[in-house]
């Protein structure tokens, strides 16, 4: 077996090469990215797997920072050289390679060595003559180079005066990319325009294309099982309180705490696992999910506008219904009694699970107990933070380091009505508090219910973060 492509990522220093490798192999913690210039000293190697190989590995290189005096130094070397790439070998060879130029001498050697390069540039910048040296120097070294205009959100309107530059430099292909916030569809064109520029290797770069697209989309379905499981679980969460209890305002406040506590812990579960799912470290999590970590999110989601806002969505009206007292005070806090379910969503829950809640609904009815469960406009916010999220992480690069912050439901939350009107039977499934949420049910009607919410999440069209 061959080995994989072997890709040298080069360029000025602070251009962004640990990032873009970052993104592109999906691992947030390789090598060391800073703002300070020339953080990464060595060449670092770094594959991307597929099916337990290494399809493709890509080469770290630290940063250019002399390439003007060593453009000189090599255009000076004494000799006749047949072309420009034995000036560069007789430069690699010489006593300069492990002097004034060692860290030049690293990249030259590993983009010879390599099957192509990706030339990374910060497109921020102007094209000065630091940069043409680069280029110079890169195509004497005669491999395929990629050049790819990194910092493309910071200044998109620079990139015309790149591209003309590495026109001239007989330069047709190259990408626009941003390595903190990458474009949909970014990386699979990066593979498709290497798959070009190396014809031999095209088969195998076209292997990565479509291994790709498969994990994208089993990362997709995954986070979306997720979610449903989640939802499944809310839908279904109960709380059952003495009815004495729910008449006293400490008694009803301290009830909807443990309710919202409990959906609380959730939550924070499926967002790590969903993290997960897309290589993202938990503790990234605290940094970047800051509505859902501080606590505001809860907030947010049981906020009365925010449940009135959904309850219009969700064409009831008002969340609050017609409710009266104090259940009037639990809708807005996004619970509804049990009593008052009954006569909604649970009807349908309860006829489906042929009555087997009806003893324990008329035990608590005998014992003075009430249930609390979650407003649908509770399930219609958390579907619709939760997909927010995934589409967030789905364009979310590995070298971002600013927090992600997921924003109140708006608008866009209406498309997911229908999940939250497909929860219904999940109400009325025996409680499952305390067991594994997000892993496969061992109830069948609740992991097929789980399965076909997810499906429904798959097809709803998610509003961005
Ligand atoms: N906004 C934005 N920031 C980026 C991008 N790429 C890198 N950065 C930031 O730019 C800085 C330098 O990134 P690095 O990945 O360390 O750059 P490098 O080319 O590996 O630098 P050296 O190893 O020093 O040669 C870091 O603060 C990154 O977070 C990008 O596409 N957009
Ligand atoms: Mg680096």
């Amino acid at each position: 077996m061959s080995e994989g492509v072997q890709i040298a990522v080069v360029g000025h220093t602070n251009a962004g090469k640990t990032s873009l490798l970052r993104t592109l192999t999906r691992q947030s913690g390789f090598g060391e990215v800073s703002d300070r210039p020339g953080t990464t000293r060595h060449v670092e190697g770094i594959d991307l797997r597929i099916a337990g190989r290494a399809a493709l590995r890509f080469f770290d290189t630290p940063g250019l920072e002399d390439a003007v005096a060593l453009q000189h130094f090599i255009a000076r070397l004494p000799g006749a050289y047949a072309n420009p790439v034995d000036r560069v070998r007789a430069f690699l060879a010489g006593p300069e390679a492990h002097a004034a130029y060692e860290q030049e001498a690293k990249v030259l050697r590993k983009v010879l060595e390599a099957d192509a390069a990706i030339y990374v540039i910060d497109c921020r910048q102007d094209v000065l003559p630091k940069y043409r040296s680069e280029l110079e120097l890169l195509c004497a070294c005669a491999r395929p180079v990629m050049p790819v205009l990194n910092f493309i959100a910071g200044a998109p309107e620079r990139a015309a005066a790149w591209r003309d530059v590495l026109t001239g430099f007989n330069l047709h292909i190259w990408m626009q990319f941003d390595a903190v916030a990458p474009f949909a569809g970014a990386e699979r064109q990066l593979f498709q325009d290497l798959s070009v520029l190396l014809r031999a290797r095209s088969s195998e770069l076209q292997a990565v294309v479509a291994e790709l697209d498969r994990q994208a989309q089993a990362r997709r379905t995954a986070a979306a099982t997720l979610v449903a499981r989640l939802l499944v679980h809310a839908a279904g969460l109960r709380q059952p309180v003495a009815r004495a209890v729910l008449q006293t305002p400490a008694g009803r406040e301290q009830a909807v705490a443990r309710m919202r506590a409990a959906l609380a812990e959730r939550t924070h579960e499926a967002v790590q696992a969903i993290l997960g799912v897309y290589g993202f470290r938990p503790d990234e999590a605290d940094l970047a999910l800051e509505p859902w970590t501080s606590g505001r999110w809860q907030d947010d989601l049981f906020h009365p506008e925010t449940l009135q806002d959904a309850g219009r969505k969700l064409g009831t009206g008002a969340a609050v219904g017609a409710a009266v007292g104090f259940a009037a005070d639990l809708a807005l806090a996004g619970m509804s009694l049990g009593a008052a379910t009954a006569l909604g969503a649970a009807v349908g829950g309860v006829a489906s699970q042929g009555w087997s809640q009806l003893p324990r609904k008329l035990r608590h009815k005998l014992q003075g107990v009430e249930e609390l469960t979650l407003e649908d406009a509770v399930l219609l916010g958390l579907a619709g933070s939760l997909m927010r999220l995934v589409g967030a992480l789905e364009q979310r690069g590995h070298a971002a380091t600013k927090r992600l912050a997921i924003g109140a439901q708006d608008e866009g939350d209406a498309a997911l009505r229908p999940v939250v009107q497909a929860l219904a039977p999940a109400r009325g499934f025996a409680p499952d508090v305390g067991g594994p949420v997000l892993a496969a049910s061992l109830d069948a009607r609740r992991e097929a219910l789980s399965e076909r919410i997810a499906g429904m999440l798959l097809r709803a069209p998610v509003a961005a973060a």
